[in-house]
């Protein structure tokens, strides 16, 4: 059986099947089911929100589904734009219009408290099952400008001191060693038996 991701997010489904190559099973996403209509997201924390994307699909397909929900922390904005990541800047998700605003919003703060770090709360649902939750964080500075062109939403504006470049400039293996996406999904690997991932 697959795999299944409850995410319309491409960036996330490229960093997925990355961090699951080497598993034989084929991973799905949200785009391969066209006909399922967008989940609402009306949470009021990383928890709920994975939650209730990974059993709102598990209920409709009755199998095991894993779902993320993510975002970035800033210190400096009392942990803004959190949960709201995504649509920080409007209706519509656009990485650049996101970016802008949250330089904007830093316009003066200096480096030193410009702290930040990415959230990934990993939520699996399976049909009759408690949902069970992994964890991971990622720390880094908000830079004052766009640096590099990998990786997908805030990751130009993402500084690592460690590596002295931005989480957009390093390769997906470097990024997914120490993102808080690849620390949840390891976690998840290592408790995948439990239930049969
Ligand atoms: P799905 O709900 O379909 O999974 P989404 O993009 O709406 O897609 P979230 O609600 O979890 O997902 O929002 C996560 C946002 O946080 C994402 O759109 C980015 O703006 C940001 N984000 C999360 N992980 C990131 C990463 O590794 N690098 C850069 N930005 C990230």
């Amino acid at each position: 059986t697959d795999i299944i991701i409850a995410t319309t997010n491409k960036g996330k489904i490229k960093e997925f099947k990355q961090l699951f190559e080497g598993n034989e099973r084929v991973i799905k996403s949200l785009l391969d089911y066209p006909h399922i209509m967008d989940i609402p997201e009306d949470g009021h924390t990383f928890h709920e929100n994975a939650a209730i994307k990974a059993e709102t699909l598990a209920g409709i397909l009755n199998c095991t589904v894993i779902a993320d929900d993510s975002g970035l922390e800033v210190d400096a904005l009392n942990g803004a734009p959190g949960i709201y990541s995504a649509r920080y800047a409007g209706e519509q998700k656009n990485d650049a219009a996101n970016i802008e605003k949250l330089l904007k919003e830093l316009e003066g703060t200096p480096e030193e408290k410009r702290t930040a770090r990415f959230v990934c709360v990993i939520a699996v649902a399976q049909p009759g099952e408690e949902t069970i939750y992994f964890k991971g964080q990622f720390d880094g500075i908000i830079t004052s400008q766009p640096q590099g062109e990998k990786g997908f939403g805030y990751d130009p504006i993402f500084y690592i001191p460690e590596l002295g470049q931005t989480a957009a400039e390093i390769s997906s293996n470097e990024k997914n060693a120490r993102s808080h996406r690849g620390k949840a999904i390891q976690e998840l690997l290592k408790y995948k038996n439990l239930f049969n991932l």
